[in-house]
């Protein structure tokens, strides 16, 4: 079979095409993609810490931490060195090679960031891969934080831009495709996906997609999340998406992204082991691994060690430095 062309130049009614195929017949095109350019058995493994929690100024509908809804949640302040640096000892113990530490805010001050990059260097002198998302950057921003050795930053789309302005309105799709040119030219991978289950029409999954792919360079990283629903929040209570169609997105983005790590992300705590086996199958290999995510609940870690003996999955072993595509000071 022919090498499949690293395309930035999908069409949407090519992608609604992909999507309308017999369920087996995707399934057997996005694991003919991934085995070109993966070992269909390995799974990278990322945990998550989040290092800012809560009282975020922005409205995103869908999150437990934007300041406009109540949803309970405790604000905690930037945590102490010491705490990320144990956190990240501890998902190392547990098999995870990339550690990603989340903040609640629209933007880091530059005083902010300069603790952030504390914790980046701390966690990398641990021999693990860095990832950090703490919402709009600058272009000198994202410097700063290349230059101090960030392997990557995840900044999703979240959704279609003519969807966004039902989840979020604090800030517009172009704002974000802004923050990924500034990260992406300052030389940092980028991990960029989104959300589906909030009430998106088929269509403006598709157009996500497509907009993912059809940047300058493909995301390197791809987290696909299920809407977690946070009592409290706007889209508490919205009607989800078909668990098979959830599985169809994870393909159609292995097809259109051939070399990006896909992650099925948020979310599999409702999922069963074989939907989660389905989006394995469907092109998937990469996933969020510990208790927590953010501020909601991740299947244990036993868990998920069970189900990766059970098909037989591999996690990724954490790539030596010079392997890394970035690899800072
Ligand atoms: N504040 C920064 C920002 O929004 O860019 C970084 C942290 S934010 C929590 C990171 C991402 O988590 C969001 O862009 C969204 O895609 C995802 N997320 C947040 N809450 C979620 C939920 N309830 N279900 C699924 N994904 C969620
Ligand atoms: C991403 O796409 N999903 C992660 C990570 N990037 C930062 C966050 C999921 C958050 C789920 C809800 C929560 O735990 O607050
Ligand atoms: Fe704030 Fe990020 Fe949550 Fe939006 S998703 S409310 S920016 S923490």
């Amino acid at each position: 079979m022919s090498e499949p062309v690293i395309r930035h130049d999908w069409q949407l009614d090519e992608i609604e095409a992909l999507f309308a195929l017999p369920f087996n017949d995707l399934l057997f095109r996005a694991q003919q993609v991934h085995r070109q350019h993966f070992d269909p058995n390995e799974v990278q493994v990322s945990t998550l810490l989040s290092i800012k929690t809560g009282a975020c100024p922005e409205d995103c509908g869908y999150c437990s931490q934007s300041a406009r809804h109540d949803t309970g949640l405790e604000r905690e302040r930037l945590l102490p060195l010491e705490e990320v640096v144990a956190a990240a000892k501890a998902a190392r113990e547990k098999g995870a090679t990339r550690f990603c530490m989340g903040a609640a805010w629209r933007n880091p001050t530059d005083r902010n960031l300069e603790r952030v990059i504390e914790m980046i260097q701390a966690v990398r002198a641990l021999g693990m891969e860095t990832c950090v998302t703490l919402g709009m950057l600058s272009a000198e921003q994202a410097v700063r934080l290349r230059e101090a050795g960030l392997d990557y930053y995840n900044h999703n789309l979240d959704t279609s831009p003519e969807f966004y302005g039902n989840v979020i309105t604090t800030r517009t799709f172009e704002d974000r495709i802004e923050t990924l040119k500034h990260v992406r030219e300052a030389g940092i991978n980028v991990c960029a996906g989104g959300i589906l289950g909030m009430g998106e029409a088929p269509r403006d999954r598709a157009r996500m997609l497509q907009e993912l792919a059809n940047l300058p360079e493909h995301p390197q990283s791809v987290p696909i999340n299920m809407l977690v629903q946070v009592e409290g929040t706007p889209l508490f209570g919205v009607d989800g998406i078909d668990p098979l169609e959830f599985v169809r997105n994870i393909a159609v983005a292995r097809i259109l992204m051939p070399k990006s790590q896909v992650r099925l992300s948020a979310g599999r705590t409702d999922m069963s082991d074989e939907l989660q086996a389905l989006c394995f199958l469907a092109g998937a290999n990469s996933i969020f691994y510990g208790e927590r995510l953010l501020t909601t609940d991740n299947p244990d870690a036993d868990h998920d060690q069970r189900l990766f003996e059970r098909l037989g999955l591999r996690a990724q072993a954490a790539p030596a430095d010079e392997q890394k595509v970035c690899c800072g000071a």
